[in-house]
């Protein structure tokens, strides 16, 4: 049985509430505990199925009442992106500005295929692994998932070597190809690793979790969206949970970055990343497209770390393990989400490179009206 994304994407369409016994079922018996994305349809708890699309034209330069000066491309860009909101929350400008474009780095995306032609992605889609069958990018459904989470971190580290390893519309256990993704991440020297992507426990990818952890490689998971709207309940996915990795939740960037109800919590969610109305890279045509989920709340987090990690700049020595990281994130680019302190949700809080007063800036007066 073929295992694309979108098939996720529909049975979260179906009934939000249980979306990994429906991924279960929808993939098959045979194939139970097996991996899905963590995208979800525009519509939130939708019962029909919805496009999980929105169309946006690529940006002109020329746009009227646009200040562009904090948003031109970066020296190396040919298309003159446009930083979506969750990029300028997350100090995409400020980054770019300070230098920490992700040069040096090397970034696995284990995910759907990517769409390296993108004109967005300038060409930094530097490999593609596991399965060349077709269209990368397409698995027939329009979902794009992997293209707009590459997207992502792309447009925080502009610089970073994408290497994208396809571990769906494979005719395998996607666990399997997953664990082989994590193996081969390592292998092609991938110094850090974005996994939109989840299931039930599964011995395979705790092994290759353990060896990427052993080998220094930073692993940023979706937490899931099986939330419950309810902190107080544990909601479980892997590898997520997994101690040796970094869980992602995903938050509005409206009302304090209030906690989407959908995304899991556990005492094992670490920090939050924007994931609801999340604009990035639409495969198979140049422009852009509007996705929700933890899957897209991961890549910002991602994205961030690959930024801090450019070669040569102020943190790329201090980012030498999973533990380093931690402790650069919560001493300096944590921004608290509800009660004080660490919670179920949201973790440590929302990771951004811009500090308070910046952060406040950003939010009151120009992300938004760019879009
Ligand atoms: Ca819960
Ligand atoms: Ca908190």
């Amino acid at each position: 049985m073929k295992i694309s994304a979108l098939s996720l994407s529909l049975a979260l369409a179906a009934a939000p509430a249980t979306i990994l016994g429906l991924s279960v079922s929808a993939f098959g018996p045979a194939l139970s505990g097996c991996i899905s994305t963590f995208a979800r349809p525009s519509a939130l708890f939708s019962t029909k199925l919805d496009q999980p699309t929105v169309n946006i034209q690529m940006p002109s330069v020329t746009r009227a009442n646009v200040d562009l000066t904090s948003i031109q491309p970066h020296a190396t860009e040919t298309v003159n992106l446009r930083l979506p909101p969750g990029v300028r929350l997350t100090g995409g400008d400020k980054l770019r500005a300070d230098g920490l474009t992700g040069k040096g780095v090397r970034v696995a995306v284990i995910d759907g295929g990517v769409d390296a032609e993108h004109p967005g992605f300038n060409g930094q889609v530097k490999q593609q692994r596991w399965y060349r069958d077709g269209e990368w990018y397409s698995d027939g459904t329009e979902d794009y998932h992997g293209t707009h989470v590459a997207g992502t971190i792309h447009m925080l580290a502009p610089e970073a070597e994408i290497y994208n390893y396809c571990v769906f519309e494979t005719e395998s256990a996607e666990n399997i190809a997953v664990a082989e993704a994590i193996r081969l991440a390592i292998d092609d020297g991938c110094q850090i690793i974005n996994m939109s992507i989840g299931g039930p426990r599964h011995n395979s990818i705790a092994r290759a979790v353990s060896a990427a952890h052993s080998e220094k490689v930073l692993m940023i998971v979706s937490a899931g969206n099986d939330g419950d709207n309810n902190t107080l309940t544990y909601e479980y996915s892997y590898p997520a949970m997994n101690s040796k990795t970094v869980s992602v939740a995903a938050v509005y960037k409206e009302n304090d970055l209030s906690t989407a109800p959908w995304s899991n919590t556990n005492d094992a969610v670490d920090y939050a990343g924007i994931g609801v109305d999340v604009i990035s890279f639409r495969a198979k045509s140049i422009g852009y497209m509007k996705k929700n989920g933890t899957s897209m709340a991961s890549p910002h987090v991602c994205g961030f770390v690959a930024a801090l990690m450019t070669k040569d700049g102020n943190y790329s020595d201090i980012i030498t393990n999973d533990e380093s990281l931690r402790t650069l994130l919560d001493e300096n680019f944590v921004r608290d989400i509800g009660e004080k302190g660490p919670n179920n949700s949201t973790g440590r809080g929302f990771l951004t490179y811009l500090n308070e007063t910046e952060y406040d800036h950003m939010n009151e007066t120009e992300y938004i009206d760019i879009w």
